[in-house]
Parts: structure tokens; sequence; C-alpha cells
């Protein structure tokens, strides 16, 4: 791991001016194989679980393979590097959450449907504290061929209007006057921020080519217009220190970290209180953990404690709590296919309740699968 990483004054310069800065390589070839290797586990994973003509070809296309750190301890891990917690440092300041972490991977594709459209992230989740950022990590080398990024300076400092792209099932932007390619090596990240437009050509490559995108934010982040909490809010930063210290520090009871230890602990429990048993299991395991001076099993005992969430239903290919626009939502619910549930369908539109509790179509959907 690279210790010594830090954003440079003029890589502050070059995000503001352009909404986006590429460091160079940043992690050890292990760390970056560890967490390649549990991408590849989850796509085999996801391959293996859906098996309907449509949504098999987009998982072995272009999955997208969110909230890893919940089922790989090297993902987990990864998401906590010192590395991410220098960049929230700059760009976000003294506290910050890791909201969503999600693998891109293209595989070879002659018909060009691993194209991720241009589209700025900003137009998915509309957020209260709009200092948010994603860091992308190539995991394979990228250049145009096999689908690096394309990035457009400048345009991050308004939302474009948006519409659904039906062939490539993405929601997509015009294409910007100033667009620049990005070539990148294994390890080297684009930081960007959440109105700044990009997209990616197709992977014409000979292997598949695999990206992490991890974003973060302001603690208790929360979506607009609902104020609904939103994504995995896994702690990363807090007065400054990175949250291992934090916790260790807690866990060891040191009287400077109790504020932050207890803040942590209640906002998970106020945020998922089903899962508040699982919860104080896990801090006491942890704890254990610490108190022993065994360094491994703290990082992963630490990382189970922050993977601790409620269940989620996925429709379509996609997470009911990745989904943010209620209208969306009542349109995708429309179309839906024979093979969704009763159940699917209910909780599809209860997530547009969650989001905009007095949304009319949503309320009239409802009611009448409800007479069902
Ligand atoms: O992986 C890619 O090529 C595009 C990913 C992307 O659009 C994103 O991370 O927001």
């Amino acid at each position: 791991m690279t210790e010594e990483f830090a954003i440079t004054s003029e890589q502050r310069r070059a995000f503001e001016r352009d909404g986006y800065v590429v460091t160079p390589a940043a992690f050890a070839a292990a760390e970056l194989d560890a967490v390649r290797d549990a991408i590849a586990d989850a796509w085999a994973v996801r391959q293996g679980e859906r098996t309907r003509s449509e949504e098999a070809r987009w998982d072995r296309l272009r999955p997208e393979l969110p909230r890893l750190h919940r089922v790989s301890d090297a993902a987990a891990t990864f998401c906590r590097s010192p590395v991410f917690a220098a960049i929230a440092g700059a760009f976000i300041g003294p506290d910050a959450d890791l909201m969503w972490n999600q693998a891109h991977v293209k595989a070879v594709d002659e018909e060009g449907l691993t194209t991720f459209p241009w589209h700025q992230d900003g137009a998915y989740a509309e957020m209260e504290k709009p200092n948010t950022l994603s860091c992308w990590i190539a995991l394979t080398r990228c250049d145009a061929r096999n689908g690096a990024m394309i990035m457009a300076p400048g345009s991050h400092r308004s939302l474009l209007p948006h519409r659904w792209d039906d062939q490539l099932k993405y929601m997509t932007c015009d294409e910007p006057a100033d667009v620049r390619q990005l070539e990148m090596d294994l390890g080297q990240i684009v930081v960007f921020g959440a109105r700044t437009a990009h997209a990616s050509p197709p992977n014409r490559g000979e292997r598949p080519r695999f990206g992490y995108s991890l974003s973060f934010s302001l603690p208790e982040n929360r979506l607009l217009p609902s104020r609904a909490p939103f994504g995995d809010q896994v702690p990363l930063l807090r007065g400054g220190r990175h949250i291992d210290d934090v916790m260790r520090d807690y866990a060891l009871g040191i009287d400077a970290a109790q504020a932050s230890g207890d803040a942590i602990l209640e906002s998970m429990r106020r945020r998922l209180p089903r899962q508040s048993e699982a919860i104080d299991a896990a801090f006491a395991a942890y704890r254990e953990a610490v108190q022993a001076g065994d360094d491994a099993a703290s990082g992963r005992r630490l990382s189970a404690l922050f993977a601790i969430s409620e269940d989620d239903i996925s429709i379509n290919g996609d997470l009911i709590r990745a989904r943010t626009d209620p209208d969306a939502i009542v349109r995708e619910y429309a179309h839906l296919g024979a093979e969704v549930t009763h159940e699917q369908r209910r909780q599809l539109l209860l997530r547009a309740l969650e989001l905009e509790p007095d949304h009319a179509a949503a309320r009239s959907a409802l009611a009448r699968l409800e007479q069902r």
C-alpha cells in the first residue's frame, strides 16, 4: 500500500478546473489482484444467478456489481485504503464516508453493447450535501480500444438534461463539445465530481476490462427531494483521522475517540433498526480482536461490522435501493416483465414512495396491485 499517497495542490486545481483528475498508480499489485479476484468471483456468481435471456446477456457483457464490501473482505479493505482517505480528505474534508462501491466489467464485445453513454452520476441521485465524488480505479490497463473512460473537462459546472437510452439501458445526456479519452495504467484512479460528464466506448480488446467505482461523500448524506438516507455510509475519515485508527482507539477506550465511535454506532443503529443486535455483536467481536492485538482479525472484523446492512432486492439487474427517481420507478413498473413477482413489484412501488411519500402515480399503482 502506498502510505505516502497525497493529493498535490496542482491536482486540486485540475479537479476544480476540469471536474476530474487522474492520479498516478496508487496501489500495490497484490491489493489490485485481490480486489480484481473478488470482482471476478462476484461476476461468476451473478452469471449463475440469472438465466432469463435479457438479464443473462447484460450479466455476461456489462455486469454492474454493487456493494462488494458486503461479500468480500478484500473489497472492503480496499474501500478503506488510506489512498481514498487522502483523496476524500483533500476534496471532501475531515469527515467522509464511502457511499457506494460498484465494479464495472466489460466483456470483449463485438456488438458495442458495453458502451457507457454520456452521463453525469448526479443525474441518477441528487444529494443534499453536494460534495460527493467518485474514484474510478483501473483494474486492468485501459485505453480507447478496451473501453477506457472519456471525460468532459468543465462539464461539472451544471447538471445536463438526461433521457433513457433503452438500447444501452442507461440514462444519457448529449455528448459535450470538449472531451478527452483517458489512458490508464493498472491502479491509476480518475477522481471526478458528481456532475462531471463521462462515457466509455465498448471493449474491442482481447480480454475483459475491469474497473471499480467508489463514491465518497460527507457522512449522513441524504437524497433530494425525499431526504432519505442514501448509500452504505461506511465511515472512512473522522476528524481527519483514518477510520481504522479512530475505531481502534474507540475499542481501546481512549477518550479522544469516544464521541466519534459512539456517533458511528448510533448512526448505524438508527439507519439499520433491525440490525441492532448484529451491530452490537460485530462490534464486540472487533473489540476483542483489537484488545488481543490481532491486526489481521481486527481488520476483517471491522469490515464485517461495516458490511452490516438491510437486505436488498434486485429487479431488472439493479438493486431497489440504487433507484433514486420515483418517476423513473413508476415508468419502469409499467413495463415489468411477467417474471417479476408480486412482492418485487410491491417493493419497487414502496421504494418510489420511500423517496416521495405523496407520489400520486406510485400510490395508485400500489393500491391497484394490492387489490389483485
Ligand atoms: O466503467 C465505465 O466505463 C463507466 C463507469 C461509470 O460510468 C461510472 O463509474 O460512473
